[in-house]
C-alpha cells in the first residue's frame, strides 16, 4: 500500500504505465519508442489502449467512437466506458500484470475524468465511485501526460481525415478536457510526468525517454 493506503500495480507484479493527453497529442505515435526503450531492457511488455484492449471492449469502443451516433446520454457514455474498462482489466491488464509483464495503456481513467468530467461536465465524484467499483485498488504506477494547446491537437487530429464522435466536439470541450488533465497532474506530481507535446516529434520523444528512464532504473535496477 502507498501512503494513501492504495495498492498500486507494483506490488509484486508488472508495472502499469499510462499515456494521456487530448486528441493529436502524439500518444499513438510515441508508443513504438516507449516499447523499444523497455524491450531493450528485456522488460516483458503488453501494449494496449482504451477504450478497447480486449475483444468485447473493442466492440464498445466502436460504438463510442461512431460519429453517426448522436445525442448519447453523458451518463450512458460514462457507463459504456467503464463497462469496456472492466472487460479490459479482466481480460488483458490484470492477467498481464499478474504474469509479470508491464502494461502500457494508451489512455486509462484519467481520460474519463478529463473527457466525461471536464468535457461533458459530469460530477467527478461519480467517476470516482465507478473507478473504485471497477478497478478496486488498481491505479497506474506512472502516467505520461502529453500536453499541448487544444487548438493544435485538434488541427493535428483533423489533419488525418474523418473525425470520430469525440473529435467532432468543440474547441471549448477540449480546452476543458486539457484543464482537467493539468489539474490532476498538478495534484499528484509523484505519478504524472508532464511532456510538452507541442514540440517537434523528436524533442517529444526525447522528453519521454528522459522522463521514463529514471523509473526504469529505479524499478529494474
Ligand atoms: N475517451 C477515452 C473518453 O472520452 N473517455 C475515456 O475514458 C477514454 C479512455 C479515443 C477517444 O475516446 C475518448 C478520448 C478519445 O477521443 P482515439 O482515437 O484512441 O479515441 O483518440 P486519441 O487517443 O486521442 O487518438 P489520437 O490519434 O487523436 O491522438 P494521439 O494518439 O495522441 O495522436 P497521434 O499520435 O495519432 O498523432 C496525431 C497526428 O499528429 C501528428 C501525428 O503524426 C499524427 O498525424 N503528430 C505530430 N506532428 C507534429 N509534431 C508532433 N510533435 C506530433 N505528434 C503527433
Amino acid at each position: 500500500m502507498n501512503a494513501q493506503g492504495r495498492m498500486h500495480a507494483s506490488s509484486g507484479r508488472g508495472r502499469f504505465i499510462t499515456l494521456e493527453g487530448i486528441e493529436g497529442a502524439g500518444k499513438s505515435t510515441h508508443l513504438a519508442g516507449i516499447e523499444t526503450l523497455l524491450s531493450n531492457r528485456g522488460i516483458p511488455l503488453r501494449i494496449t489502449r482504451e477504450p478497447g484492449g480486449s475483444p468485447i471492449a473493442e466492440r464498445i469502443r466502436a460504438l463510442l467512437l461512431d460519429p453517426s451516433i448522436t445525442g448519447l446520454d453523458a451518463t450512458a457514455e460514462l457507463l459504456l466506458i467503464f463497462a469496456a474498462r472492466a472487460e479490459h482489466l479482466a481480460k488483458t491488464v490484470r492477467p498481464a500484470l499478474a504474469s509479470g509483464s508491464w502494461v502500457i495503456s494508451d489512455r486509462f481513467t484519467d481520460a474519463t475524468y478529463a473527457y466525461q468530467g471536464g468535457g461533458r461536465g459530469l460530477d467527478p465524484a461519480r467517476i470516482a465511485l465507478l473507478e473504485d467499483l471497477v478497478q478496486g485498488d488498481l491505479r497506474p504506477d506512472l502516467t505520461l501526460l502529453l500536453d499541448l494547446p487544444a487548438e493544435l491537437g485538434l488541427r493535428r487530429a483533423h489533419g488525418r481525415g474523418d473525425a470520430d464522435r469525440f473529435e467532432s466536439e468543440t474547441l471549448a470541450f477540449f480546452e476543458r478536457t486539457r484543464a482537467v488533465y493539468l489539474r490532476r497532474a498538478a495534484a499528484a506530481p509523484a505519478r504524472y510526468r508532464l511532456i510538452d507535446a507541442a514540440a517537434p516529434l523528436a524533442q517529444v520523444g526525447e522528453q519521454i525517454r528522459q522522463n521514463i528512464e529514471p523509473f526504469l532504473d529505479a524499478w529494474r535496477g
